[in-house]
C-alpha cells in the first residue's frame, strides 16, 4: 500500500524540482499526479522512466482516493485557495508559499530542526523561505550550546529564487537589454530590494527572515535583523551571520559541533560559494570567526542551493519524515 503524492505547481521551477528531488532520494511513493495551472495542463514530464501529463489544478482534482499527500508550490494565492480545501479532505500538504507560514496554527518546519512542531492530526505544514531555511541547523546547534541573544544576517541571493523570471532577466540584462522583471538591471549590479517594502522600511524578505527564524527556533523574544540583496547569481545563496550568544562562546567547541552534523558540510580551511552548493542538499558553512567588534560575538558565513535545500528538498525530507511516521 504506496502512498501517492500530488505536486501543485509542477511546472515552476520549485515543482520540477521536486519531481527531481523525489526521485533523487528514492522517496518510496507510488503514483504521483502533477497538478498545475490550465496554462500548463497537458504538459508531459518525466517521473521515473515514465511519461506524466500534468492536470489542471481544480478543487476536484483534490482527491484523497488518489493521493495523500501534496506538495504546494505555486504562490501564496493558490495556497490560500486551495490547501486548505485538500487538507480538510485530509491530504497532507506541504505548502512552499508564504501563505501560511507565521499562523501559529501551522508548523513551520526545517526537519533537522523542529519536527517536533508537527502534530499528529496536522495536515497544512509550511515550508520556510529559502534563505532562513540554510540558517537554522547551524544556529539550532549554537542555541543548544550556547544559547542565543541575537542574530545579524546579510543575503546574496540568487536570481534563481525568483523563478524562471529571475534567470530570464539577468540573461537578458547581461547582453545589455533593459530589465523586464527586477526593477534595475540585475547584471553587473546588487539590488537591496527582494519582494516589497514594508512600511517600517525593511523589505518582506527581510520581514520574512526575522519572523520565520523566531518562529522555527522558538524564540519569540530573539533581536533579528536582516539586509537582503539579489545578486547577478544564477543558483545559491549565500548569507553571512553575524551571532551573539547568552552564554560565553567557546569557537572551536561549535566547529566541532557543526563539524558533526548530519545535513551541513564545514569547512574549517577555505570557504564554500554558491557554485559549490549548487546541485546539491547540504549546507555548506565556512569563515567561522570570532568578532571581537562585541563580547561572545562570531561570524558564519552560509552556503546553499536555494531550489533544492532551500525549498524542493526541505519539503521532501519533511515528507518523508510524516511517512515514516504516520505508516
Ligand atoms: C527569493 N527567498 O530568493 C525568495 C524566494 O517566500 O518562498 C522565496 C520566496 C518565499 O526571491
Amino acid at each position: 500500500n504506496k502512498i501517492n503524492v500530488a505536486i501543485v505547481g509542477a511546472t515552476g521551477m520549485v515543482g520540477r524540482t521536486f519531481i527531481q528531488v523525489l526521485e533523487d532520494l528514492e522517496v518510496p511513493i507510488g503514483e504521483l499526479t502533477l497538478l498545475a495551472s490550465e496554462k500548463s495542463a497537458g504538459k508531459k514530464v518525466v517521473f521515473r522512466g515514465k511519461v506524466l501529463t500534468v492536470e489542471t489544478l481544480t478543487e476536484e482534482a483534490l482527491d484523497p482516493q488518489r493521493f495523500q499527500y501534496a506538495l504546494f508550490s505555486a504562490g501564496a494565492g493558490v495556497s490560500l485557495r486551495f490547501a486548505p480545501v485538500a487538507a480538510s479532505r485530509g491530504i497532507t500538504v506541504i505548502d512552499n508559499s508564504s501563505a501560511f507560514r507565521m499562523d501559529p496554527q501551522i508548523p513551520l518546519v526545517v526537519p533537522e530542526v523542529n519536527f517536533s512542531a508537527v502534530g499528529p492530526q496536522d495536515h497544512l505544514i509550511a515550508n520556510p523561505n529559502c534563505s532562513t531555511i540554510q540558517c537554522m541547523l547551524a544556529l539550532k546547534v549554537t542555541q543548544e550550546l550556547f544559547g542565543l541573544s541575537r542574530v545579524l544576517y546579510t543575503t546574496y541571493q540568487a536570481v534563481s529564487g525568483s523563478g524562471y523570471r529571475g534567470v530570464e532577466d539577468l540573461e537578458r540584462t547581461l547582453k545589455g537589454e533593459a530589465p523586464q522583471f527586477y526593477p534595475q538591471p540585475i547584471a553587473d549590479n546588487c539590488l537591496p530590494h527582494i519582494d516589497v517594502f514594508l512600511d517600517s522600511g525593511c523589505t518582506k524578505e527581510e520581514q520574512k527572515m526575522m519572523d520565520e527564524t523566531r518562529k522555527i527556533l522558538d524564540l519569540p523574544g530573539l533581536p533579528v535583523s536582516a539586509t537582503c540583496v539579489r545578486v547577478p547569481v544564477k543558483n545559491g545563496h549565500s548569507v553571512a551571520m553575524n551571532v551573539t550568544t547568552e552564554k560565553p562562546l567557546d569557537l572551536p567547541l561549535l566547529a566541532k559541533a557543526l563539524a558533526s552534523t548530519e545535513g551541513l558540510r564545514f569547512y574549517s580551511e577555505g570557504y564554500p560559494t554558491a557554485r559549490d552548493a549548487s546541485g546539491q542538499d547540504l549546507v555548506l558553512l565556512g569563515r567561522m570567526r570570532r568578532d571581537d567588534s562585541f563580547p561572545n560575538t562570531f561570524h558564519l558565513w552560509t552556503v546553499a542551493d536555494n531550489i533544492r535545500k532551500g525549498a524542493a528538498t526541505n519539503a521532501v525530507q519533511i515528507l518523508m519524515k510524516l511517512m515514516e511516521e504516520r505508516a
